[in-house]
């Protein structure tokens, strides 16, 4: 008799495109990612909008419909010359642009109550140094932004801390794409390469349960 081990359930999200961008490469990334089959996983992919609150609805509706082990959620950081793997998400909304909805909250709390911070449950310094190993840029970043994407990350970690605990989750911010910054001087990475990494960051976040022990912190 032979025993299979089953897939681990990867739930990948992108963002819609925001702030008047006409696309948005951490859902043409995701897409990419999920479009070729990966051994031990079984990939699913979900687009947010980038709409406060509704983003945290549609993720649960994504959550529910594919009951992840895993939930790698994606959005664009423009100006980030590397993938950067998110530590950590604040409970604050305080938007600088509206989000696609015409909402622009100003310090508000995601979960009124809710802990100040949460820490992501990936292995985040073990994502980095695999992205890294397949040859493309790679970093820990200790903030996610107050916009929709930490919105999505602290809302993410919440249900994972209260309802969901055999989810592990994070955030990874990727940069523009080089059709977006064509006539710009702004750093970029093509699509495929972004979807590379995130598979990369998919399959060790399915077999690394001890994050390593390496110093990927920041003097500031
Ligand atoms: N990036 C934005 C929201 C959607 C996206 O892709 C952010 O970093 O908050």
């Amino acid at each position: 008799m032979t025993s299979t081990t089953p897939p681990t359930r990867v739930l990948f999200t992108g963002f819609a495109p925001f702030d008047g961008a006409a696309t948005n490469p951490s859902w043409q990334a995701v897409r990419t990612a999920a479009a070729t089959p990966l051994a031990g996983l079984a990939l699913h992919t979900a687009e947010l909008p980038c709409v406060y609150g509704a983003s945290l609805t549609a993720l649960r509706t994504a959550i529910d419909e594919t009951r992840p082990d895993l939930v790698v959620a994606v959005g664009q950081a423009g100006g980030r010359p590397d993938i950067t793997v998110e530590r950590v998400a604040l409970n604050v909304d305080d938007a600088r642009i509206p989000d696609n909805a015409g909402a622009e909250p100003i310090d508000e709390p995601i979960v009124p109550d809710g802990p100040a911070a949460y820490l992501s449950t990936l292995p985040i310094k073990a994502c980095v140094a695999a992205v890294r190993a397949a040859g493309l840029p790679a970093s820990v970043s200790n903030t996610a932004g107050t916009f929709v994407c930490n919105h999505v990350f602290y809302g993410l970690a919440h249900l994972i801390a209260t309802e969901l605990p055999h989810i592990r989750g994070g955030f990874v911010h990727v940069p523009y794409a080089p059709e977006q910054v064509t006539d710009r001087a702004q750093p970029s990475l093509p699509v495929d390469a972004v979807a590379t990494a995130l598979r990369e960051i998919a399959a060790t976040a399915a077999r690394t349960r001890t994050d390593l022990r390496v110093a990927e912190g920041a003097t500031h």
